[in-house]
């Protein structure tokens, strides 16, 4: 296979409820579809779901951009390969940026799959026919609101509501939650909003009450030694995001026992074929996973659900239907859930068709770069 053509898209969608986290509330994504076309016509289709600003990591809209332009789409046009690990050693020397990689590694799976005949869950080695999806909701203005919340999310059929804390918005909301629903399987993410103090012992040991299923990212993401020095304190799973970007983080993970849950995300670690590896290296290590989502479009979206079809997905992964997020996705059909449950697509490659027109109307830039005609 060889690339011959690369074309960027640099979409906006507003968000249908807006979303707070523990550094920032949006109410509208900005990310770049990537779209590759081999010498043949045939396309594949990735999503760099980078934030727009540096608070969940380094990355932003415009470094991916960037670094897409300027690095990226010049290594994947021209050379020939037979499996996407191959195109991706195209990018080997580039350092970090692993969204802006992801964006391409989805791509070239995409093709490949497509190319195959194949969907993106069969080439990956995906063993589920469809996969639980869970809900991860945003600090509300008051504790009725995020109630009201987890009610109609409950009632869609979500089986597994996560919900985003900080300082000051932490065991008063997970009580409420808790009172309300006692069997719900809850759990909390932090986005490493906490410093390690007496303080944190002492929310975290009221948190660990509360038979949360597990503890996401209390800490920094370059403190393992701090989220090891917790696990041993607590009896909930603590769970690690930003702090594993690649397979020596999982290893420092595991050897530290800095958490004993991980959450994979595609875009965080630079693609499907490093996410599948930390899904074999959590496997034989006996940590659980489950997919992380950064609100991905539904080109994104759809990938997600590929990777959750993998055996050691046994966790619930946020890969809620897009109608929780999007008015109208860019993709047809939207990757729904019915009853908390996505089925995975079985059509060739991600199993949505993307809507280049819906695409183009909400582009604030584009880039299209071709070979020279031979
Ligand atoms: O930590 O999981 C996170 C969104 C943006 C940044 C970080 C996170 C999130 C989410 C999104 O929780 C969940 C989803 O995409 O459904
Ligand atoms: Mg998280």
């Amino acid at each position: 296979m060889r690339i011959d053509r690369v074309r960027l898209f640099e979409v906006n969608l507003p968000l249908v409820h807006s979303f707070e986290t523990s550094s920032h509330r949006k109410t509208g994504l900005t990310h770049v579809l990537v779209e590759v076309t081999d010498a043949e016509g045939r396309v594949g289709w990735g999503e760099i779901a980078s934030p727009a600003d540096p608070f969940y990591g380094p990355e932003t809209t415009t470094t991916a951009w960037t670094i897409a332009e300027r690095y990226l789409v010049p290594a994947v046009i021209g050379p020939s390969w037979d499996a996407p690990e191959q195109l991706e050693d195209a990018w080997r020397r580039i350092r970090g940026h692993e969204f802006a990689k992801a964006g391409f590694s989805l791509a070239a799976w995409d093709l490949h799959a497509r190319s195959a005949g194949v969907s993106l869950a069969g080439a990956l080695g995906g063993t589920r026919t469809e996969v639980v999806a869970g809900v991860s909701l945003g600090i509300e203005p008051t504790l009725d609101q995020l109630l009201a919340q987890v009610a109609r999310q409950v009632e869609a059929g979500y089986a597994r509501v996560k919900l985003k804390i900080a300082p000051g918005w932490d065991v008063e909301a997970v009580r409420a939650v808790r009172s309300a629903y006692p069997d719900l399987d809850l759990h909390v993410d932090a986005n490493g909003a906490y410093a390690d103090t007496a303080e944190t012992s002492a929310v975290m040991r009221a948190l660990d009450a509360h038979g949360l299923t597990m503890i996401e990212q209390p800490y920094a993401p370059r403190d393992f030694v701090a989220h090891a020095r917790l696990q041993a304190m607590l009896s909930t799973p603590i769970c690690l995001d930003e702090s594993v970007v690649d397979i020596a983080d999982l290893q420092t993970m595991l050897a530290l026992d800095a958490g004993r849950v991980l959450n994979i995300k595609v875009s965080r670690m630079g693609g499907l074929s490093v996410a599948r590896r930390a899904h074999d290296v959590a496997r034989d290590a006996g940590v659980p996973v489950w997919c992380g989502g950064m609100h991905e479009f539904g080109v994104g979206r759809a990938a997600n659900v590929a990777l959750s079809s993998l055996p050691n997905f046994t966790l619930p992964s946020d890969v809620s239907g897009s109608d929780k997020y999007y008015a109208r996705d860019v993709v047809v059909p939207p990757v729904l859930a019915h009853e908390g449950v996505v089925p995975v697509p079985t059509a060739p490659g991600i199993g949505h068709e993307v809507d280049v027109e819906w695409v183009r109307q909400n582009a604030s830039r584009t880039l299209d770069t071709m070979t020279a005609a031979v």
